[in-house]
């Protein structure tokens, strides 16, 4: 008979990588070994650098909630999209980005093939049941060469994610608990979004999904 680790847990597989398109990989599972330090350090960003709904330029509440840590964290208001060095929300400069963070995104870079990846920024974005994302690009970043690297947690969602062209057809990825995504090359200007979450309890955040994405600003 055998027996590994893996046998008493079966509703996890073990971590592994899995090509989506050129330039994109999803590394199943790969921030589930440090999920505790990952969420710890999410509820001590938040707790200086508040939850907020952004508001678009055109003048829409986003529905996802958001915050930042680094050095530049991104900003929507009716002047547009853009980087700053302090929260607008009183003017200090975002929490520094904590070492888990830093280390995750590195390491998860270097797996997918993005050597000394050195993000300045991360994002955070919070979801409950209903909230979505609707299809767009990130390209406010100065230096489309280095990668973005995403990190979920907590609620499965529904990752669309489609071509060079917003008319593009869309794949449908399931994103999980622990699942990092490296998005560079090819795949750095693709139109992508999430579906609206579906109503869901998890043992660790509850009707909640964060995603983390560490991006090189300049
Ligand atoms: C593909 N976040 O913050 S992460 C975003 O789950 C964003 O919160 C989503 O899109 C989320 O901008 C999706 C996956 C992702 C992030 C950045 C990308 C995919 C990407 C950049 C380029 C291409
Ligand atoms: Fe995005």
């Amino acid at each position: 008979m055998t027996f590994d680790l893996f046998d008493s847990l079966p509703q996890l597989d073990p971590p592994h990588a899995e090509p989506l398109v050129p330039g994109a990989t999803v590394l199943r599972g790969f921030a589930r070994a440090h999920e505790q330090a990952l969420l710890a350090a999410v509820r001590e960003v938040a707790a200086r650098a508040p939850w907020r709904h952004l508001i678009t330029p055109g003048g829409q509440r986003m529905s996802v909630a958001m915050t930042n840590c680094g050095r530049f964290g991104w900003v929507s208001d009716a002047s547009g999209y853009r980087y700053e060095p302090a929260d607008p929300l009183g003017g200090a400069p975002w929490p520094p980005m904590p070492a888990s963070f830093l280390a995750l995104a590195r390491a998860a870079a270097a797996e997918a093939g993005f050597a000394g990846f050195s993000p300045d920024a991360c994002l955070l974005n919070r979801y409950l049941p209903g909230t979505r994302l609707s299809l767009h690009q990130d390209r406010d970043e100065l230096d489309l060469r280095a990668p973005i690297v995403s990190v979920s947690l907590g609620l499965p969602a529904v990752f669309l994610f489609g071509g060079l062209r917003r008319a593009d057809p869309c794949q449908r990825v399931r994103l999980a608990h622990g699942d990092v995504v490296v998005w560079g090359g090819p795949a750095r200007l693709a139109f992508h979004g999430i579906a609206p979450l579906a109503d869901g309890d998890h043992p660790l955040t509850g009707r909640e999904r964060i995603n983390l994405t560490l991006r090189k600003t300049r």
